[in-house]
């Protein structure tokens, strides 16, 4: 898929410096699309602070955490100043209050609807799980706003391999007719370190870098 020049690139610009840049809780309040910029989204809960910080090779850059909703600000971090990551708030979940929980969420739909600069969007699937019905909604939602998304399964660890390359299978077969789906979907594990070379030299790849 790629080839060892093209991961030595991605790990080298990954190497460079990440910084925290801000959280916005409001729409009107994101920084000037002036930056190519990739975000990661998916149910609360999935991992994608702790993927942003696998991939930014930081532990505490973005605040992960085992407390489903954790991230309530679409939160944004520069890479080199060349590019940005963008942890959204999760969506799916019930336990905070509803109003609260839904004022986040949709700001992270929001900015996934309306974003000229977001080059492709990070679709956040547990491995053990796979698709769910509030996935679905999000790949629909996805589709008719024509954002160029790649689904990515978090916490292989907790598989086999051999339950893995099912789950990728699977789930590949699952968004096939989907218009705005990229056709690969990538493993991954923040604890492992799994699929993280790979995932940077999928972001570069996305940004053009
Ligand atoms: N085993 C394992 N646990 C993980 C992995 N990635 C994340 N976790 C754990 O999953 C929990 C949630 O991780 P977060 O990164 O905070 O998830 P999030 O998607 O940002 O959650 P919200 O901000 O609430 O939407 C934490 O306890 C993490 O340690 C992984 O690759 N493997
Ligand atoms: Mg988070």
């Amino acid at each position: 898929m790629f080839d060892a020049e093209a991961l030595e690139a991605a790990r080298k610009l990954f190497a460079r410096e990440t910084r925290f840049m801000m959280g916005c809780v409001r729409i009107d309040d994101l920084p000037a699309a002036d930056l190519p910029e990739v975000a990661f989204a998916g149910r609360s809960n999935v991992g994608k602070s702790s993927l942003i910080n696998a991939v930014t090779g930081r532990t505490h850059l973005a605040r992960a955490s085992n407390e489903p909703g954790r991230t309530r600000e679409v939160n944004f971090f520069v890479l080199d100043e060349v590019l940005r990551l963008v942890d959204l708030p999760g969506y799916g979940f019930a336990k905070v209050a509803r109003d609260a929980a839904r004022k986040f969420q949709n700001l992270g739909r929001d900015y996934l609807r309306g974003r000229p600069n977001l080059k492709r969007a990070y679709l956040l699937i547990d491995a053990r799980h796979g698709l769910k019905k509030v996935d679905e909604e999000a790949l629909e939602a996805l589709d008719v706003a024509a954002v160029s998304y790649q689904i990515i399964l978090t916490k292989a660890d907790k598989l086999k391999p051999a339950e893995v390359d099912a789950v990728v299978a699977k789930t590949l077969a699952q968004i096939s007719k989907r218009a705005a789906a990229f056709p690969r979907v990538l493993a991954t594990s923040s604890a492992k370190g799994t699929g993280i070379p790979e995932l940077r030299a999928e972001i570069v790849a996305a940004c053009q870098l």
